[in-house]
């Protein structure tokens, strides 16, 4: 029997995972989640991100993560359905793209970890920058054309690493700390992602940047996979020697260290290269062969899929990632994803299953009804004036809202995930909402794909327990291929396929054009929308 456990350390939670793998059989045996809000109330986060009065800044507390993640390796040894000894390796998941700010004394605090202290109270001195900058910070729109001009224009930045500049990607956060506070700056021994922060956190020294994640950064040569001097020269100085080194997704980095072992019983399992969430869920969600995408209903709504060779999007909103598994992952994000949909479920109170009553109270297309769901600045098409745009949509009436915020959704991520030119055969649907058949139906209808659900709803942790299992049987002499590895764990809920209603996949292909004519409307680069709307109304009624 050998057991690996995935932890994933997302927006608002961090989720222990653990997989057994028997010659009988192979089971998810622990699964269990720290919501940060009210397990950790002393540091004042909202679903997992400090308050903040501009609303283009978003950050959350490094010394959170930590304490978190102390809790759930505590949660997790204090767990008698598995045998502590049995975990071969661990290995995680971070949520994109956010940075932790080490100073000097973070090498030795973290060398010298003692096991009769909490992990918090012996970090609590080693960041130069005490809130770390997350994924839904949109205030460096001003470092994004600097670092865009120094490199020769967003299609060079975009050839070399896999994204134009976006406001979220780490390089324009780290040129923004640089330039607000260059002494910080330069007293900063190492920056980590969230992945990398928590890896070291695990192994007691600084962990490598694995390629999935360092490919959410705009300073990873993506097909070479090691920092790109042009970027980093281009983003803040000295940066190579504040970054630690990239390294393939199946790196043992060392054993669990001693604090682990000591404090919480744990052995000196192997702690893999920590992955980004939406790398870790590439894997969680089975998408190791060509022709399915994943949709992951979360936080943020996210769509990828995986391709053999990179391809970028011209217009400019998608990017294409390393996947952990080899090749490429394109993948577009929409920032107001559950909270958009808690949004309008929470103004007209409604519980989730009359959330679900009321979308299947409005027809497919909504009578041409159309919200821009842009509630927080918007990553998917940019957004930086947050502010939901109705058109010949009452606010007032709650199954029209509930239907409108659904299809937005899903026609804006059809929409924008065109580029990325994979013939969509399956969709595989995961995360909170999820389980919502109405919302999947609308997924199917849209998209014109047979949609279905894998995984328990923490495919990041998984992916996270799966890699760990791969990189452990690799370091062992097997190469195991990635079908084999995901075996047993996502293959489609049996009767969870959601099939496209061929009359409803007529009427978005008609709305898909008419939301586009939307958006460039709100975005001051297109004509009223109101004749299309009128005649795609008249056309479906
Ligand atoms: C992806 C992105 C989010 C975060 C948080 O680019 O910004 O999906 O990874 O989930």
């Amino acid at each position: 029997m050998s057991v690996y456990l995935g932890l994933d350390l997302s927006t608002q939670s961090l989720t222990a995972l653990a997989i057994e793998i028997a010659d009988g059989g192979r089971r998810v045996a622990f699964e269990e989640s720290l919501d940060f809000d009210s397990a950790l109330p002393q540091y004042g986060t909202r679903h997992g991100v400090l308050p903040q009065t501009d609303p283009l800044t978003a950050t959350s507390s490094p010394l959170m993560w930590a304490e978190a993640l102390d809790k759930a390796m505590e949660m997790v040894a204090r767990d008698s359905t598995i045998a502590l000894a049995d975990i071969r390796a661990v290995s995680g998941s971070g949520q994109q793209h956010g940075s932790v700010y080490f100073g000097a004394a973070a090498a030795k605090a973290l060398a010298s970890l003692d096991a009769g202290r909490t992990l918090e109270s012996q970090v609590r001195g080693v960041f130069v920058r005490p809130e770390s900058p997350i994924w839904m910070d949109s205030s460096t729109a001003a470092e994004c054309a600097e670092i865009t001009a120094a490199v020769g224009g967003p299609e060079r930045l975009a050839q070399l690493t896999g994204s134009r500049a976006f406001e979220r990607f780490t390089g324009p956060q780290i040129r923004k700390w640089f330039k607000e506070m260059p002494a910080a700056y330069r007293s900063t021994a190492r920056i980590h992602l969230v992945s990398s922060y928590a890896a070291s956190l695990l192994v007691g020294f600084d962990a490598p940047i694995e390629p999935g994640d360092g490919s959410g950064m705009n300073l990873m040569d993506l097909a070479a996979r090691r920092w790109a001097p042009e970027a980093l020269a281009a983003t803040a100085p000295d940066l190579d020697a504040k970054l630690p080194p990239v390294a393939p997704s199946w790196t043992v980095v060392g054993p669990l260290a001693t604090y682990w072992r000591a404090r919480h019983g744990f052995p000196a399992a192997k702690v893999v290269a920590w992955s980004g969430d939406n790398p870790c869920s590439l894997v969680g969600t089975g998408i190791v062969r060509e022709g399915r995408i994943a949709i992951s209903l979360g936080t943020s709504d996210t769509l990828f899929g995986l391709v053999p060779t990179a391809r970028y999007d011209p217009s400019g909103t998608g990017h294409v990632f390393g996947s952990p598994t080899g090749g490429y992952m394109p993948l577009i994000c929409c920032k107001n994803g559950s909270l958009a949909r808690e949004r309008i479920r929470d103004q007209h109170r409604l519980d989730w299953e009359g959330f679900g009553h009321a979308l299947d109270a409005r027809p497919a297309g909504n009578r041409g009804a159309i919200l821009l769901p842009w509630f927080d600045p918007e990553i998917t098409p940019t957004v930086l004036e947050p502010g939901a745009r109705r058109y010949g949509l009452d606010p007032a009436d709650a199954a029209a809202n509930v239907r409108a915020v659904v299809e937005a959704q899903m026609l804006a991520l059809a929409n924008h995930s065109e580029w990325m030119g994979v013939k969509v055969e399956q969709i595989h649907a995961t995360g909170g909402a999820s389980q919502n058949r109405a919302i999947l139906q609308v997924m199917a209808d849209v998209f014109g794909a047979d949609v279905c659900i894998v995984g328990g709803g923490n495919a990041a942790a998984l992916g996270a327990a799966l890699r760990a299992y791969h990189a452990d049987e690799l370091a062992r002499g097997r190469e195991l291929p990635w079908p084999e590895v995901v075996a047993g764990f996502t293959e489609p809920w049996p009767a969870s396929t959601v099939r496209p209603i061929p009359a409803h996949v007529a009427v978005y292909a008609e709305m898909r054009k008419v939301y586009a004519a939307c958006e460039a409307h709100a975005l001051g680069k297109g004509p009223d929308p109101a004749p299309a709307i009128k005649a795609f109304r008249e056309r479906t009624l």
